[in-house]
């Protein structure tokens, strides 16, 4: 492999590298923060992109450069300024503006803009959450018309009949004996698994739609400034055609959760329904316009199914021998696969409560 300066140097930057050095905590990608020298040139954010994972970096760089560009120029006809920190860009190669990564032979690399004065949440209150929910809700409806057809840069990411599928492949294969340990949960699980494949049903009798998505609205991938006020939204790899319960659960998930989601003190997990009350007026407040009655029925859906659609991916990672997230001690992924069991019952008891104040919003 190259050294990181001579990938950065690959790419058409302005400036001269002074530091590079490790950033943030993402399970898949590795992530660097590039520094030039001086104030006059933009610093930057090089990552290598897991291609294990993503196996189509070309369409992933392709889906990406089309989402931010139809940002950018929605943002723009608005009047908007300050492009810069309202939208990600990426960088192209020095000898080929077309490509936006680089292939050093044995890793893909990317390199984008840095946001300077920004800043990311690992927990929110109900204010930013509104303003998160109001944010995402912008992002699929900015969406809507993007006249380029993306990939989805990992097919079936948020399948859950496809989730249950490969769960059931790692119990048959139980390749390195971990099943009979979780058993109950695998049950609990099992249990549960007609309810929660109820959308898949629903889009093939053509009730429901796929639209633009985020698909990984984890409350770290959004950015604030120092005032508070949403920039943008960031970790853009998997946005693809899903359904819109991908963006809506995924952030309850995180940012619901009174504790992160590898805590092991389970008795302190819980949802947060103050949180999910706010995340919900903001997001209906933007999404409202293009969401279908189905849509809006079925957030508390979307709510329960992500905790849910995480614990399975959790779980068949552990049982597979943790091949899939980034891991720090052999029983990570049992503790993050509990945390979400935990998160979805006390979900399930929230549903009544859910299901009120969705109704009150809409006919509010
Ligand atoms: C992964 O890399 P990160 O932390 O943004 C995963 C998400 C999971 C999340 C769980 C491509 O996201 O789907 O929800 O971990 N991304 C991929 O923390 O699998
Ligand atoms: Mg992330």
């Amino acid at each position: 492999m190259e050294s990181k300066l001579d990938i950065i140097n690959q790419f058409a930057i302005e400036g001269t590298v002074d530091t590079v050095k490790p950033l943030g905590n993402g399970l898949i990608n590795d992530t660097y923060l590039v520094k030039t020298t001086g104030d006059a040139t933009p610093d930057y954010v090089l990552q290598r992109i897991n291609h294990h994972i993503f196996t189509d970096v070309d369409g992933l760089q392709r889906n990406i450069v089309a989402v931010t560009n139809h940002l950018r120029a929605k943002l723009q006809a608005q009047g908007m300024t300050d492009l810069n920190r309202r939208v990600l860009s990426f960088i192209p190669l020095a000898t080929d503006p077309s490509l936006t990564y680089f292939f050093d032979g044995e890793s893909y690399w990317r390199l984008s803009r840095f946001i300077p004065d920004a800043f990311t949440f690992d927990t929110v209150d109900p204010h930013y959450s509104r303003m998160a929910g109001e944010a995402f809700g912008r992002f699929q409806a900015q969406l809507v018309d993007i006249p380029e057809t993306l990939v989805e840069t990992i097919p079936d990411f948020h399948n859950m009949e496809f989730r249950l599928a490969q769960l059931r492949e790692a119990v048959e294969a139980d390749a390195v004996g971990r099943l009979a340990s979780v058993q109950p949960i695998v049950d609990d699980i099992m249990r549960r698994a007609e309810n929660m494949t109820a959308a898949e049903r629903l889009y093939r009798e053509g009730k429901l739609p796929k639209r633009i998505c985020h698909c990984d609205t984890k409350v770290n991938n959004m950015m604030f400034d120092a005032d508070g006020n949403v920039l943008c939204v960031i970790d853009l790899d998997t946005v693809m055609p899903s359904f819109i319960f991908s963006d809506y659960g995924d952030f309850l998930r995180t940012a619901a959760n009174t504790m992160p989601e590898d805590s092991p003190e389970l008795d302190k997990v819980a949802f947060r329904t103050d949180i999910f009350e706010a995340f919900t007026e903001g997001y209906l407040k933007s999404a409202r316009e293009f969401l279908t009655p189905l849509e809006i029925e079925m957030l508390p859906y979307a709510a329960a199914l992500f905790p849910y659609m995480q614990a399975v991916r959790f779980l068949a990672d552990y049982i597979n021998g943790d091949t899939y997230y980034k891991t720090t001690y052999p029983d990570h992924n049992l503790v993050r696969t509990r945390n979400q069991m935990r998160l979805l019952e006390s979900i399930e008891q929230a549903m009544p409560a859910m299901r009120a104040f969705i109704d009150a919003q809409s006919k509010a």
